[in-house]
């Protein structure tokens, strides 16, 4: 085992990785389902891990009682760093998801750029960077992970850490003109090289951040370059710029479709169905998701081949998410609207092209989706990864799924060899995909799907996890 992996991980991400519950039992705390989750759980109880985030809960659950209840039942532990309302509005709220989600997503036109956000998220990222020196020790794998958390290097350093820190950004990281927007550019770019280790989801995202960090930095000179990361020199310090595309549990999606609970309400849906192919979207309300333009490509497929009509339906999962932020609010309405015009115009008593679900699904709901549906259509307009795409290919047992997926999500790099891929901004081109997709033979289906599903498997989270923390100790 590499050394780094013997270490004990200090996580640390805006949101604990929990589900905080209560029912007539009590109060409940559980780790969450993603697979940040379930990869890096083995590792954090083999080495006592601790996991520093906001628990996201009101005042009135037994937090202590909660944590130390999952210590007991987990093996590793949760420190919490409480936020105010006021601090959630303008750090999470404002600077983070109002400034960098959308320009990080080249949307500039949603950003909005106010200096008190700014001074919130600093001031939130020194109290995470305070939580973090309370805990760590030397030799521990301190690990920051995600976008609203990428000043707490650069506060650590203040505090005087001199140990080795990394960051992985789960986002897209913007083209040197974008992020130049930013009225703290310098601040933030200088934040990010504190660190020793960045990691980005691409290779695009990393050359980006390469070429914004020496063009706002002039004192910061490139070393060397190689297959999967950079090495930076900024005064006497190295800063290794990596690229790790996340993945996930293969193993845990491939098992869970094939379970006879999927199977079963994987029949049902189609049953209702008969004789239809089911195009599925799957994604958080979000504007950088595409949903609106999907829609609409989705409509045009049925104006300029009308034998779809009646013979195929998008089912769209869309999770609720920001909904007290005006534009989430606006796209939901934009969304009902989009949905009741286009089944109006072609829907029949029988048959509606549009099914809109709102609301998140029970994961045997989601599984039996991903396994039953004869394409995905998975079009962000701007994409870290993607889940979505690897989880319907990973549930796709049968081999008869078509992924058409977005040139634009980071999923593309490694996907983009056996999927339709397209530009979620032609309306016409998606439309023509949705057709291939729709006629593709059965044979042709299954050799796409297969060279996907053996991709997967082998990069999966498991995967990425070792690279990135074998990647700190060595030449890799
Ligand atoms: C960020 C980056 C990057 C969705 N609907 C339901 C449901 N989901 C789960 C999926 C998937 C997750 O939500 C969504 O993951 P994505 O990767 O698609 O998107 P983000 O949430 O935006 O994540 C992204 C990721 O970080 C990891 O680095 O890939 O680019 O934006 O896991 O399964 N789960 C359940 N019901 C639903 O209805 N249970």
């Amino acid at each position: 085992m590499s050394p780094s992996l013997s270490k004990r991980l200090l996580i640390i991400s805006n949101r604990l990785p929990t589900v905080i519950a209560q029912n007539e039992d009590g109060w409940s705390m559980k780790p969450g389902s993603g697979g940040l989750v379930t990869a890096l759980a083995p590792i954090m109880r083999k080495n006592h891990g601790v996991w520093i985030g906001w628990p996201g809960c009101g005042d009135d659950a037994p937090l202590d009682k909660l944590l130390r209840e999952f210590k007991d039942q987990q093996g590793y532990q949760l420190v919490p760093v409480p936020l105010s309302e006021e601090e959630v509005e303008l750090y999470y709220r404002g600077f983070s998801n109002a400034a960098i989600w959308p320009m990080f997503h080249d949307l500039l036109g949603f950003c909005r750029f106010e200096l008190p956000h700014w001074q919130a998220y600093n001031a939130v990222n020194q109290k995470f960077a305070a939580a973090i020196a309370e805990q760590a020790v030397p030799d521990d794998f301190v690990w920051v992970h995600d976008y609203q958390l990428m000043l707490v290097g650069a506060h650590l350093r203040d505090m005087g850490q001199q140990d080795r820190l990394a960051f992985f950004l789960h986002i897209p990281f913007p083209s040197p003109d974008l992020f130049r927007r930013l009225p703290w550019k310098i601040e933030l770019i200088k934040g990010l090289l504190a660190y020793d280790q960045l990691g980005f989801q691409t290779l695009r995202d990393r050359r980006n951040f390469v070429q914004t960090a020496t063009l706002l930095v002039p004192e910061v000179e490139v070393v060397s370059r190689k297959r999967h990361h950079t090495l930076l020199q900024w005064g006497d310090r190295i800063i290794k710029v990596g690229h790790y595309p996340i993945s996930i549990d293969f193993t845990e999606f491939d098992q869970g479709a094939r379970s006879h609970e999927v199977e079963d309400a994987a029949w049902y849906l189609h049953e209702n169905l008969r004789g239809r192919q089911l195009v599925l979207g799957v994604d958080r309300l979000d504007y950088t998701k595409g949903i609106p333009e999907r829609f609409l490509a989705f409509e045009r497929a049925l104006e300029k081949y009308p034998e779809l009509i009646g013979r195929i339906s998008l089912l769209q999962v869309v999770v609720p998410s920001r909904t007290l932020v005006p534009d989430y609010a606006n796209l939901k309405e934009q969304l009902d609207q989009l949905a009741g015009r286009i089944n109006a115009r072609f829907g029949k008593p029988e048959w509606l092209p549009i099914l809109y679900v709102f609301r998140c699904l029970e994961r045997v709901q989601l599984l039996a989706r991903y396994r039953t549906s004869e394409i995905a259509l998975i079009t962000p307009l701007r994409d870290g990864m993607n889940l979505v795409a690897k989880e319907y290919c990973a549930s796709s047992v049968e081999n008869n799924g078509v992924l058409i997926l977005s040139e634009f999500a980071g999923a593309a790099d490694q996907l983009g060899k056996h999927a339709l891929l397209v530009n979620p901004y032609d309306t016409d081109g998606t439309a023509d995909a949705i057709y291939q997709a729709f006629t593709m033979e059965p044979e042709e289906r299954r050799q796409h799907m297969m060279h996907l599903r053996s991709d997967i498997r082998r990069n999966d989270v498991h995967r990425w996890l070792r690279r990135f923390v074998e990647s700190a100790d060595g030449d890799n």
